[in-house]
């Protein structure tokens, strides 16, 4: 992982994109024509949460990849069964499978699995359409809105959630977690990661658990991956160098507090972070935000200082542009076009690049 580039002397930036497979209207061979992208980040997106990856889906999944020039080495996400997360009887089951996925996956030539372990709610906006002063559109967070809706009434509709659960299905789920508060949830995360992480190191597969977005408890629910002491006990919980972090700044950085370029500098070092998702937000109030492009200047954070300290730490690992913004009329899975995200690869490669270009100017001004 800090391997550098012994030809150039430099660090080679793994830019990735996310990939939702054959029925993503981004197709491979737009996503091969963005400058500077050399691998896919993506999942098998039909087989229910709990069951085995075969050898075969996986392997359909990482040729068909590859024929088009790209790697495929990063799975975002083998989504952990709720079962696990509760600490029912059944995650014995649910985990024995996980760790057969990951098996397949390490045989397969995969070395990064991202995996969350948010509680029902994937990651959460209010809105998924928010037009911007620009006129494009952007996934939005008000905490109004979501302080507001009741997950009981059936007529929740916020995205990034499964909408598979029927209204008491959702009952059922939310009942069962009025035993899970945050400790108990991190009494299943270590249940977990202590059975999971052994296979991990044997099958070679970097774990890169995907911080909680937004960083703060829904409706009740507990939220454990939020912020610097969160992620050091996680590390701690089965201290192994498989045992890592997805970096996502957009995630951790809508809460001011979270510092996200001390955290990869800080992370980083210790050699835990496997996986860096790479976007901006915007600030708009206490627990408000809306997504912005990648540009410094267009949100909250100084993608500079966050490039700069993956350049510090040598990070060789898979990176990715996170959510994009709708632009140019361009319509599809919302988060997750062609257009912004490709302008955020492109804008990440070019602070790369300056970064390694004036690597020698900048030792030169320290030592001078
Ligand atoms: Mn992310």
């Amino acid at each position: 992982m800090f391997l550098e580039n012994k030809e150039n002397g430099g660090i080679t930036l793994e830019m990735t994109f996310r990939w939702y497979g054959d029925s993503d209207p981004v197709t491979l061979d737009k996503i091969r024509q963005i400058p500077g992208v050399a691998g896919i980040v993506s999942a098998i997106y039909d087989v229910p949460v709990g069951e085995v990856w075969t050898m075969e889906r996986i392997l359909t999944l990482k040729h068909q990849v590859e024929a088009q020039g790209l790697k495929c080495e990063v799975i975002e996400s083998v989504p952990v069964h709720e079962d696990i997360k509760l600490g029912l009887a059944s995650r014995e089951e649910y985990i024995a499978n996980y760790c057969t996925t990951i098996r397949n996956l390490g045989k397969a030539g995969f070395t990064t699995i991202c995996y969350n372990f948010m509680p029902v709610f994937d990651w959460t906006r209010s809105k998924l359409d928010y037009k911007l002063a620009d006129g494009s559109t952007a996934l939005l967070y008000s905490r109004e809105t979501v302080e507001n809706m009741n997950p009981l009434t059936g007529e929740l509709s916020l995205p990034g959630w499964d909408a598979s659960y029927t209204k008491e299905d959702m009952k059922v789920l939310l009942e069962q977690y009025q035993n899970v508060n945050e400790e108990k949830l991190w009494e299943n995360l270590q249940y977990f990661l202590e059975r999971v992480i052994p296979v991990a190191e044997q099958a070679g597969v970097k774990m890169a658990i995907h911080p909680d977005d937004p960083p703060w408890s829904i409706f009740g629910l507990p939220r454990i991956i939020k912020n610097k002491s969160d992620l050091e006990r996680l590390i701690q919980l089965v201290d192994s160098p498989n045992n890592g972090i997805t970096l996502c700044s957009g995630s951790l950085g809508v809460n001011p507090e979270n510092q996200v370029a001390a955290l990869i500098r800080y992370f980083g070092k210790l050699g835990r972070i496997h996986f860096g998702h790479c976007r901006n937000i915007k600030i708009t109030g206490k627990n408000c935000f809306e997504e912005s492009s990648h540009r410094s200047d267009d949100g909250s954070l100084d993608m500079v200082d966050i490039m700069q300290a993956y350049h510090e730490i040598g990070f060789t690992g898979p990176i990715r542009p996170d959510h994009g913004r709708m632009i140019w009329g361009e319509t599809g899975k919302p988060g997750y076009g062609l257009y912004d995200r490709a302008l955020g690869a492109v804008y990440l490669n070019g602070i790369w690049e300056t970064l390694e270009k004036t690597k020698g100017a900048m030792k030169n001004e320290v030592t001078v």
